[in-house]
């Protein structure tokens, strides 16, 4: 079995009345709230409809990007390693996330620092390595110390980079089955997925290569038209999701959730 694309849980959160002022690289508007919970709604129902356990956590008003709950921690089968993001405002989301996280998992782990910065967004799984994105979130000592924490698992890291005025490594690609990503081209054109088969998002559609292939289902922002038709006819079963309000806070579908299957 996949422990990159198959799962028997997930823990996502509420969105916080706060999120309006969620961070933001540009400011295209103000999120709604009811629509980002509606779309939170449709979200959590997908990941419910391919047999998962989907956890709801209640929303934390004193972090507006507390729903972005994939940049908190990294979940392996053998244990979970608790991140250290490096948005300042974020911090804290990271120790609430923690006693979930040892509900399920005998491991818990954590990034310590003080000089290391990690998050979930720049780690792409797959079945044969982890690849991690340095990004403006994301440095060298927070790589390193990841690197130690999940070598005695028996996992192994490759160093890749974010592109240059882009969130997150996730925020450019993602893992459709073991050997295949799904990328803009302005990352895969970095070379770093040789010896992956890569599916290129249509120019234009840049916005929908954070996707998740959870179990059956391939989750898509909605309104990608020509994205959504390369992913099914690659075979694929694509739910589409609205992520108009998370889009407005540089989110997507693979931020609103941990995704695993602890051993
Ligand atoms: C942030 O800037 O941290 C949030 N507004 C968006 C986080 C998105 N998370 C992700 O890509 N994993």
């Amino acid at each position: 079995m996949s422990f990159s694309t198959q799962f028997t849980h997930a823990i996502t959160r509420r969105p916080a009345a706060t999120i309006t002022r969620g961070l933001r690289a540009v400011d295209t508007g103000t999120p709604d709230l009811a629509v980002m919970q509606a779309h939170h709604a449709d979200y959590i129902a997908a990941l419910r409809d391919t047999g998962a356990s989907v956890v709801e956590l209640e929303a934390l008003d004193a972090y507006p990007d507390s729903v972005f709950v994939e940049d908190t921690a990294l979940c392996l089968p053998q244990g979970a390693v608790v991140m250290r993001p490096g948005a300042p405002s974020r911090l804290g989301e990271a120790a609430e996330m923690a006693p979930h996280l040892r509900a399920f998992y005998s491991q818990v782990v954590a990034i310590t620092g003080p000089d290391s910065f990690i998050e979930g967004g720049d780690i792409l799984v797959t079945e044969r390595e982890i690849l991690v994105g340095r990004s403006a979130r994301t440095n060298a000592a927070g790589i390193a110390e990841l690197t130690r924490l999940v070598a005695p698992w028996g996992h192994r890291l490759r160093e890749v980079l974010t592109p240059p005025g882009v969130l997150h490594f996730k925020t450019d690609c993602s893992l459709l089955d073991a050997e295949t990503v799904l990328s803009t081209t302005r990352l895969s054109a970095s070379g770093c997925f040789s010896g992956y088969k890569v599916i290129d998002v249509p120019e234009g559609e840049e916005a929908a290569a954070n996707t998740i292939r959870f179990n059956d289902l391939v989750l898509m922002p909605a309104g990608f038209p020509r994205t959504r038709d390369a992913i099914v006819t690659a075979g694929f079963a694509v739910r589409e999701i609205g992520n108009s309000e998370c889009a407005k806070l540089d989110g997507g579908m693979s931020c609103l959730s941990l995704r695993f299957t602890p051993s």
